[in-house]
């Protein structure tokens, strides 16, 4: 049996160490990530991936945890993916996640994992899918997901989740930029977290002033995650958004969406690489040197070398 063939049996076996190595090699894109992913690709089941996002602090870790717990209670396989946009020089905020989530990482039934995007130089919506449909192939029920706000971190909630919920404090009042700065249009569910705090229910119908009226808007609720409050119905709430959205098209659609973008990031990926590799080719430079010599512009220039280039991508299969 090949290395590809025990690992991928291991992963559908639910051998926490062969998923753990595979995601490190879909993660960095090794050389037998495209061979594991196409064997994977037939066990996909579609379940469901929900996202949390929102600013620094909010809770989102914390509610993960208790969402992770409730979820386990009801007999539920879990997995956790923190997309983390801290440094991965120090990985301060990964093992801040880590820490945090410790209640639930040592049961059996949850796993977590983190990713550290920050410094990948592009594609980082693909790897992530990619990780994602690992762990569905992996046969987890639910998949949470973990990202910064909107415009911290360079994945969108939005590309990788199937219903997300945008986690608050009471005191978001105080910043309605964070709250215009996207947040308003990416959530199916937003959570006041933190409502221990007596501003809580200000801040709750302040957002739904601002979400507007209409059968489909987005509902507010509140939670104390540190207590376990409201976490019981806020999991509720987000699993049965995402079953009125795959009964009525609505998933099905946002997945469609995201794998092209997927496709999309994976082909300027290739060509990033490839550009770059070619303009250090001497024969690309002394090319491009006459043409320039000769008095063509720049972007005819270009023009003229994408076939080069894309006959190169051909022959050396970037
Ligand atoms: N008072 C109160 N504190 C809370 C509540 N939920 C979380 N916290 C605290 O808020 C802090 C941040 O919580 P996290 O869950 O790490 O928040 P986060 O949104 O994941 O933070 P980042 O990942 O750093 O963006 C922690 O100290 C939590 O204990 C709550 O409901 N009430
Ligand atoms: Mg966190």
């Amino acid at each position: 049996m090949s290395g590809v063939d025990q690992l991928v049996d291991g992963v559908l076996a639910g051998d926490t160490r062969s998923l753990a190595r595979v995601i490190s090699i879909v993660e960095a894109r090794g050389g037998d990530a495209e061979a594991i992913l196409s064997r994977l690709a037939k066990h996909l089941r579609g379940r469901p991936v929900i996202g949390f996002s929102g600013p620094p602090g909010s809770g989102k870790s914390t509610i993960i945890g208790r969402i992770g717990e409730y979820l386990k209670g009801n007999g539920l396989k879990v997995a956790v993916l923190a997309i983390d946009p801290s440094s991965p020089f120090t990985g301060g905020a990964v093992l801040g996640d880590r820490v945090r989530m410790v209640s639930i990482s040592s049961t059996p039934g949850v796993f977590i994992r983190s990713m550290a995007t920050r410094g990948a130089r592009g594609g980082v919506v693909a790897y992530v899918r990619a990780v994602l449909r690992v762990l569905d192939a992996a046969g987890f029920d639910v998949i949470l997901v973990e990202t910064a706000g909107a415009g911290q971190t360079d994945v969108s909630i939005n590309d990788v989740a199937d219903v997300v919920a945008v986690v608050v404090t009471p005191d978001i009042g105080d910043s309605i930029q964070a709250i215009k700065a996207g947040l308003l249009e990416i959530g199916d569910v937003y959570v006041v977290n933190k409502a221990d705090d007596s501003r809580s229910s200000y801040t709750a119908s302040m957002l739904e002033a601002m979400l507007g009226r209409g059968g489909d808007r987005p509902v507010v609720l509140r939670t104390v995650a540190t207590r376990g409050e409201g976490v019981d119905v806020l999991a509720e709430t987000l699993l049965r958004k995402w079953e009125q959205l795959k009964s009525g098209g609505g998933l099905q659609a946002r997945r469609r969406r995201q794998t092209i973008a997927e496709v999309a990031a994976l082909i300027m990926e290739d060509f990033r690489v490839a550009v770059e590799r070619f303009s250090t080719d001497e024969e690309f430079v002394s090319e491009v040197e006459r043409l320039i010599a000769e008095g063509f512009d720049p972007k005819v220039v270009s023009r003229k070398m994408m076939d080069s280039i894309l006959e190169w991508m051909k022959k050396v299969k970037i």
